[in-house]
């Protein structure tokens, strides 16, 4: 049994295009999605204080695999590529589109899902379809608001409101974030952490 984990730690593990290709379904793992450019690869480059470990890019669309990494023995986070890039081709949006809905409900492992957004975006179908999901089977689910560097603080707590009262699940919890910033990093390592150690 882990009891405690660290992020610094963490080490690319492998990159996945279909789920075969993913780490053994076994132990315990929190994944990272959202739409294409809400800064998922740098919250976990942030978080594991690593600069280069997941890769950035200004160009939207960057992260076209399923990255894995290890925070211990079968402890893992998961970067997935993101959604609602229109310039991806066709076939290459729908075959994500299928294969993050078959890692979603299949994957055994999965104990946590973190969905990253841009705060001054309003929630897509995608983030909503994804949060609702979530709901209905009971996989605890965790919004970062990212970019909060780029509000002000009134704003910023105003969207948080906004979405904590639009989300009354238990399962489902917010907070704010800037990786520029560097806000909001124990707040998530304390979730992730919280998802990922056996409790019993
Ligand atoms: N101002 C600001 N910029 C950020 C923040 N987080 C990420 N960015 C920038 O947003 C852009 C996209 O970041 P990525 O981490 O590549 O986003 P992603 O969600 O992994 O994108 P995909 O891989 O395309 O799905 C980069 O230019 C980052 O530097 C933040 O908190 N504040
Ligand atoms: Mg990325």
């Amino acid at each position: 049994m882990t009891l405690s984990l660290d992020f610094r730690q963490a080490e690319f593990l492998t990159s996945a295009h279909t789920l075969a290709q993913l780490p053994v379904d076994k132990g315990r793992e929190v994944a990272f999605a959202g739409r294409s450019n809400s800064g998922k690869s740098s919250v976990l480059n942030l978080i594991t204080d690593h600069k280069g470990l997941a890769r950035i890019s200004r160009t939207p669309g960057r992260t076209r695999t399923m990255n894995s990494f290890a925070l211990g023995e079968a402890v893992r986070l998961v970067d997935l590529p993101g959604y609602g890039y229109a310039r991806v081709p066709k076939n290459l949006r729908e075959y994500w589109d299928k294969t993050m809905n078959n890692y979603l409900s299949t994957r055994e492992s999965l104990t946590g899902l973190v969905l990253i957004t841009d705060i001054r975006r309003e929630l897509c179908d995608s983030d909503r379809l994804l949060l609702e999901w979530c709901q209905a089977v009971d996989l605890p689910v965790h919004v970062l608001l990212n970019k909060a560097d780029k509000m002000s603080r009134g704003a910023s707590h105003g969207v948080l409101q906004k979405i904590k009262k639009g989300s009354k699940s238990r399962e489902v919890s917010v907070q704010l974030f800037s990786v520029l910033k560097k806000t909001g990093i124990d707040e998530l390592r304390n979730w992730i952490t919280a998802h990922l150690l056996d409790r019993r």
